[in-house]
This record gives structure tokens, sequence and C-alpha cells, in this order.
């Protein structure tokens, strides 16, 4: 008889071979007659699940107040600087993504980690920010660069107030949030910031929903699925910024020498 050929890939989360297409076994048409929204096709493509409506609103809300923070912050002013040089859309996104780390809108994945593990292991908050300070770590999710207690940030006041109302448990950011009460004591600008309020919370939901084990939970967290969420949100305002450029007709962008400091040695001439 025939003698299949294994597959060299395999995929389980969408199907485009039938009549229509399929997200986790969801039809496209499905997805437009329920209208799941962004959110509703997240959580198929990302989790292979309907998770419940307050849990996709939750993603959409992410979406959308990540979507940008102005030109000066690092992943703008990359994409606006690519732009300027003459580059198409994609390589002035990417660029733009590029500056997403550990300082830059990709703490969440750090901040869960870091959150989870000193909640489970019983510590205080204080015990949690004299370890991470003892080992010389600044904690993810902590901190902004212009956000303070007196002069708060929004997106963090939003999440908070939409979690409280519709999570079933917010114990991690509780925890949070006393962590920054332990840190804002020491610096003002210490506060829990948009990335650690987002992460906490979707550990909160992953761990309360119901719709998740403990261990797809801990696999979700190790492969960053919570800096994608900034991500997704992020492109949004990157691409805006690189039409913005483009509409505008902005020329190539020199930085002005008076605003480097030059130390050059004189080492090459001994
Ligand atoms: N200290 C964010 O730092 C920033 C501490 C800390 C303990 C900490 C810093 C940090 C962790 C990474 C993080 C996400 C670099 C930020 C984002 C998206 C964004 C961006 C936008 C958007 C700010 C001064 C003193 C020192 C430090 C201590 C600082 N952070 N201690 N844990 N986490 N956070 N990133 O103000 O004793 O004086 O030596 O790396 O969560 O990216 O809008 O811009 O939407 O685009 O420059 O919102 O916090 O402070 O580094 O000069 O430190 O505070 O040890 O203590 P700063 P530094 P000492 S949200």
């Amino acid at each position: 008889g025939l003698i299949r050929k294994p597959a060299s890939f395999i995929s389980t989360i969408s199907d485009d071979r039938g009549q229509e297409l399929s997200y986790a076994g969801m039809p496209i048409t499905e997805v437009f007659k329920e209208d799941i929204g962004i959110g509703g096709v997240m959580s198929l493509l990302w989790f292979k699940r309907r998770l419940p409506s307050y849990a996709a609103k939750f993603l959409e809300m992410v979406l959308m107040m990540t979507a940008d923070h102005g030109p000066a912050v690092s992943g703008a002013m990359n994409t606006i600087i690519t732009t300027r040089a003459g580059k198409d859309l994609i390589s002035s996104l990417v660029a733009g993504l590029l500056t997403i780390g550990t300082r830059f809108g990709g703490a969440l994945d750090g901040a869960a980690t870091e959150f989870t593990n000193a909640y489970d292991s019983g510590l205080s908050p204080r015990q949690f920010v004299d370890t991470m300070r003892k080992q010389n770590k600044l904690i993810p999710g902590i901190g902004h660069r212009i956000k303070s207690r007196n002069n708060p940030d929004y997106r963090v006041e939003l999440v908070k107030e939409f979690v409280k109302k519709n999570f079933p448990s917010t114990k991690l950011l509780d925890y949070a949030l006393a962590v920054e009460e332990v840190t804002t004591s020491k610096k003002d600008n210490l506060i829990l910031n948009v990335d650690g309020c987002i992460a906490v919370s979707f550990v909160d939901l992953m761990r309360s929903s119901g719709y998740f084990t403990a261990e797809e939970t801990e696999e979700y967290l190790k492969n960053g699925v919570l800096n994608g969420l900034f991500v997704l949100g992020r492109s949004i305002g990157l691409i805006a910024h690189h039409l913005d450029q483009k509409r505008l007709k902005t020329s190539l962008y020199r930085h002005p020498w008076d605003d480097i400091t030059y130390i050059v040695g004189q080492e090459g001439l001994a």
C-alpha cells in the first residue's frame, strides 16, 4: 500500500485547507457571526481556546493602551529615525521593535516571573525588594522615567480598575501593589509600571479563570507570551510613526554635534 511520508511540520492553530479558513477549529464565518473581536481571535490563536469575554476584553484593552506612548520613547525614536533614513515600513517597524527588551516595554515576562516566584515562595514585599537589591537586580515592572506617585500613569490606573472589577482573583496584583508601596517609599518614580501591572494581572487571569492548568500557565510564561502583548500593541504605534513621518515628508536625521559629549583620546597617535 501507500507509505505516508512523515510530515516535516506540525501545526495546531489554524487550517486553510477546507472550504473556509478556521482558527483553532472555529470557521472564519463563525468568528464574524459571533463577533468575537480581536481579543477572541487572540484567544483562539495564542491559547487555542475561547476565553471568557472579560479575558478577551482585557487582551483588547492591553493592545489599545500599549499602542503608543508618544514619539520620545526608544521604540518610536528608532522607527522615526529609520523612516527618515528613507527606509520602508517593515524596516522602520522592525527597527522600533528591536528596542523592546528588559528596560523598555519588554519587562512583562521578567515581572511575571519575579513577582510570581517571590509570592509563591512566601516572601513579604519588603523581603522581595531586599532580596533583589542584594542580588543587584532591578525589579522588572517597577520604575518609570517620567511617571511617578505624583504623576500617575493613567494606563496603570485603568488596568487596575478593570482587573479589580472583573477578575475572579487579584492576588498577584495586590502583592505587586504592596511591593510598590515599599519601592515608592524609597523613590517616587519606582511605581508599578504599565509592563508590571499588565504582567501580574495576566498571571492572575491565568491562575484564577479556570481556563488554564498550572502547567500551561508556567509554559506560556516561559515562552514569552507576555512580551508578545506589548510587541503586538506597540506595532500599531510604530506603524503610525512611520506613516506620520512619510506624510510629513521629513528628511534624513542627523544628531547635532553639540548634543554629544566627545571624549576622544590621543591613544591612536602614540
Ligand atoms: N531603581 C524604567 O529608571 C527604568 C528600579 C530600581 C529597583 C527597579 C528602571 C528600570 C525595570 C524595567 C522596566 C519598563 C529604566 C518600563 C516601559 C514602557 C513605556 C516607556 C515610556 C512606554 C527607569 C535610579 C534609582 C537607582 C536604581 C533604582 C530603578 N529601577 N530599583 N527596581 N526596577 N525598571 N521597564 O528612572 O540607589 O539611586 O542607585 O529599568 O520595568 O518601558 O513611556 O518611557 O509605554 O513606552 O532611569 O512606558 O526603573 O532610574 O535607572 O537611574 O535608577 O532607582 O537602582 O537606585 P530611571 P535609574 P540608586 S515601562
